[in-house]
């Protein structure tokens, strides 16, 4: 088992020298079971960013996402959008909202339908992509939760997976108004363009893969090469890979 580990932590360690993906390398069995990430980037020339995780294993999705930027004190819509082209459109696209504004069904061939609102309690459905009262709020925010359901999963493992956060503060005033949302005329469309979009991605490995740091279950073997790869990432990345640690423990704490 020792012997396997080094080898794991050998070939990580190649890899990510090379600046390519922290794979599961050994791990084979734990392919389902690793973290995709999604690197959040602005639209609607919002300023925001974020780092998005996500765990796909079986039925069951976690995700976390770490936000900076966003309007401060109004609720941010989130979910996981799967189809069209599973991606984000150009930052710098525009759409058919007022002065160009980019507003969420303008994109949908980008990233295609809601599959899954990331609220914060209750129903995570379709249903709720508009439940303002149970999303985050605020401008820098860390979300966490796990939902369960199958073909969300599979779409994150397919690669499909696209998050979206929603709500721009156009003019600036500090809070959502002006014209009527193209998805909901009870809502500003402030409230409804999308801030930030990233692809669900297991090219970036900002943490690395495995089966037991996920609270998902996994194997003896997932663990193995867990431990290996984090090692490598902490010594390669220094401070940046302690840091990617911590998170990681924090999470593990908050469960
Ligand atoms: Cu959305």
């Amino acid at each position: 088992m020792r012997t396997i580990a080094r080898r794991t932590l050998s070939a990580t360690a190649l890899m990510a020298g090379a600046g390519l993906a922290l794979t599961p390398g050994a791990s084979a069995s734990t392919v389902d079971e690793g973290v995709m990430t999604a690197d959040l980037t602005q639209l609607n020339d919002s300023g925001a960013s974020g780092t998005a995780w996500v765990w796909a294993e079986g039925d069951e999705v976690k995700v976390k996402i770490e936000t900076q930027g966003l309007l401060a004190d109004s609720p941010h819509a989130q979910h996981l959008h799967v189809g069209g082209d599973s991606e984000c459109p150009p930052a710098d696209e525009e759409g058919e909202g007022p002065n160009g504004e980019l507003r969420t069904s303008d994109a949908a061939e980008y990233y295609g339908d809601i599959v899954a609102s990331l609220t914060t309690e209750g129903d995570f459905s379709p249903d709720s992509g508009l439940a303002v009262d149970r999303f985050p709020v605020g401008d820098s925010y860390t979300y966490e939760r796990t939902i369960t359901d199958a073909d969300v999963a599979q779409g994150i493992r397919d690669g499909e997976a696209v998050i979206v956060v929603h709500g721009v503060d156009h003019n600036g005033n500090g809070s959502y108004d002006g014209p009527a949302s193209d998805l909901d005329p009870e809502l500003p469309g402030e409230a409804t363009n999308p801030a930030m979009c990233g692809e669900v991605t297991d090219q970036m490995g900002a943490m690395p893969e495995g089966g037991v740091d996920t609270g998902m279950g996994g194997t003896q073997d997932g663990s193995d090469g867990m431990v290996a790869a984090a090692g490598a990432t902490a010594v390669l990345a220094g401070a940046g890979g302690l840091m990617m640690l911590g998170r990681r423990r924090a999470t593990q704490a908050s469960r």
